[in-house]
């Protein structure tokens, strides 16, 4: 049940049973990467159409699109050139013109359109602008724009370059307390960077002298990452870990080719339609060892102006010698689970590794460890994994609170899937019964529970940083869309001034109990988990089987760690103060409502009735 679509593999979190699988707006091209002769040109590539499907499923439903149903039987093969493209942000931006012109309406004409874009940016080579195969129209004599990067976006030259400083991270700026950071965001007023984290921060002698890591992760682009490893640690041992399967997969290790310390593991994906999404870092130093829990792939796209949320572990040191396996675990038994969620790759890539883990006292850890894994789960096992799992510590590690049915659950992601007819099929039925639950008493407070869902309207994509090409990042279809119209109700807008991030757009996950004033948290998650069934996991056969279909890990932060009730909201999170015991939520509590104007984002659909911040109008073709 696969099938190759010239697109490249396609894999999907939102892609399910009742799931249209996405289709990429059909101009975005996989990044070449160094290797391919093409990519220093931007030379424009023919986006293909995806050949038929080759076997159909009983299990998967038919779609409204037959060109979906061809990706979606391929999907778990199908992902990665849609997705890379999708983070390349490939999708013609065209110059917004004020009367609506044909010209400007229309798609990409030849078959030969579309950005195919360097996937490593640093060495800026040839203008993107010249490898347009649609010339962007030309703005009339309308406010200028000031940007002055090339209109590709992300391609080689586009990156606006940063000063040496703003690499560095301050130690004694940041707040340890929960050592939950947002990134460092190119273009924001800089109070607003102090205690957020860049991926060369991260990786940097300041927090150990690297002796080998491991990168798990959905996207990478090599060239970039090694580069992101002090020139010092560069050709320390790293293994890759993904989900790419055969041409993708051929993709990838291409890209390494130059890189003989870099090694591979291919995470096991046998549902269909499941995405390696977990996004880890694992650091192994002279002085002891790390893990970073992220929501940034490793493409340059994702650490420029995107909100991303990390968890950076305190650094664990050595175990005595012949400690048992089991010593060292923290209270939230951190070790334990993450040998658990590693073990679940059944890769002899990772089993040095895991003997390294147990050689650590990970015992400082404060949060506790949310996984998703692919399979069928049934019994004990069906509360190792996704939503159920979240749902069993919420039980046993949160206190009921006065009319609980008050404190309404918000979740806020960056991609959706399908959820059905209506919130019955899956969202009320499993999803917001588990966010609802609240100690042990049983958790039927759900149906009055309020559910505020944050997710980017069309305008906040327009008036961001990057401008419609963010929508890139937010692979919500009009397939997907126009079967749940119900579910837009929920929608509340991206709002972050408190974080000066309102104009950063998320990439971040993010799951949280708020009071009915938003002052206290009962609860927070951080995750690679969208809105979908296939990263939260489905009940299936009358709820004694739970099933997952992809990869996913988050931490969650329950207050009795911390010794506290609740979690205070901290009101002004940037500057960073280094004391401050308030939880640093990364938008704008409580969520604002869509108006009636708004509208989700929805990356496969034209906008040309506004340009955005550069001035472009969207047309995908
Ligand atoms: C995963 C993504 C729909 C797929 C191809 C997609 C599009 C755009 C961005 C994506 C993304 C991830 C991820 N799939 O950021 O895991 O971060």
């Amino acid at each position: 049940m696969t099938q190759e679509s010239q697109y490249g593999k396609w894999t999907l979190s939102d892609s399910d049973d009742d799931v249209v699988p996405p289709t990429p707006p059909k101009d975005l091209k996989k990044p070449n990467t160094k290797l391919d002769p093409e990519r220093k040109t931007n030379v424009v590539h023919t986006a293909p159409k995806p050949k038929p499907k080759s076997e159909p499923s009983p299990e998967h439903k038919q779609t409204s699109e037959p060109t979906f149903k061809t990706e979606k039987i391929s999907a778990p093969a199908l992902g990665s050139e849609a997705r890379q493209a999708a983070h390349f942000n490939r999708i013609n931006p065209v110059k917004h013109e004020n009367s609506s012109s044909p010209a400007v309406k229309r798609k990409r004409e030849s078959e030969e359109g579309g950005w195919d874009l360097s996937s490593s940016d640093d060495e800026a080579t040839s203008s993107t602008s010249k490898t347009n195969p649609k010339k962007p129209v030309k703005s009339p004599p309308r406010k200028k724009v000031e940007d002055k990067r090339p209109p590709s976006p992300h391609g080689a030259s586009y990156y606006k370059e940063e000063p040496s400083d703003f690499f560095e991270a301050n130690l004694s700026t940041m707040n340890h307390t929960y050592r939950f950071y947002l990134n460092k965001v190119t273009g924001i007023e800089k109070k607003y960077n102090t205690g957020a984290l860049h991926i060369k921060e991260i990786l940097s002698p300041m927090f150990g002298t690297l002796k080998e890591s491991v990168q798990f992760n959905y996207c990478f682009d090599i060239p970039w990452m090694v580069k992101q490893y002090p020139p010092e640690f560069r050709d320390k041992p790293v293994i890759i870990v993904h989900g790419e399967k055969r041409e993708s997969k051929a993709r990838l290790l291409q890209q390494a080719q130059p890189y003989s310390h870099i090694r591979f593991c291919q995470a096991k994906l046998d549902i269909a339609f499941g995405t390696h999404h977990t996004k880890m870092m694992l650091l192994w130093y002279e002085e002891g060892f790390r893990v970073i829990i992220l929501t940034s792939n490793m493409i340059q796209a994702d650490w420029y102006q995107k909100t991303q949320g990390i968890w950076m572990s305190p650094l664990y040191p050595r175990l005595p010698e012949g400690s048992p396996e089991t010593a060292g675990d923290s209270p939230t038994h951190f070790k334990r689970d993450l040998l658990e969620y590693l073990r679940a790759y059944r890769a002899p890539e990772l089993s040095e590794w895991m003997e390294r883990i147990k050689e650590h006292n990970l015992s400082e850890t404060k949060i506790y460890l949310i996984g998703s894994t692919p399979g069928r789960f049934q019994g004990a096992d069906m509360e190792k994994w996704g939503h159920l799992r979240l749902r069993k510590l919420l039980s046993e590690h949160t206190c009921p609170v006065q009319n609980a049915e008050e404190w309404p659950v918000i979740g806020q992601f960056s991609s959706i899937g399908s959820m059905g007819l209506d919130k019955t099929k899956w969202l009320a039925a499993e999803f917001q019964r588990t966010l609802t639950t609240q100690g042990k008493a049983s958790s039927s407070s759900s149906p009055g529970t309020s559910m505020l869902l944050v997710y980017p309207s069309v305008d906040n994509v327009r008036t961001s940083l990057e401008g419609y090409p963010a929508g890139g990042s937010l692979p919500y279809s009009i397939q997907t869309a126009q079967r749940q119209l119900w579910l837009h109700s929920y929608f509340h807008r991206w709002k972050a001034e408190t974080s000066g991030r309102s104009s950063a757009m998320p990439h971040i996950k993010t799951y949280m109990r708020a009071s009915p004033d938003f002052s206290q948290l009962s609860w927070f998650l951080v995750t690679s988990a969208n809105l979908s069934k296939a990263a939260w996991g489905a009940l299936e056969k009358n709820n004694t089987q739970m099933m997952v279909r992809s990869y996913e890990l988050g931490v969650l932060y329950l207050p009795t760690i911390f010794n506290m009730k609740t979690f205070p909201v901290e009101k002004n999170i940037f500057p960073v103060s280094s004391s401050s015991t308030g939880f640093p939520v990364p938008f704008d509590l409580p969520p604002q409502q869509y108006s009636g104007k708004d509208r989700p984002w929805i990356w496969n659909i034209p906008y040309t009735q506004a340009p955005d911040t550069h001035g472009n109008i969207w047309v995908p073709s």
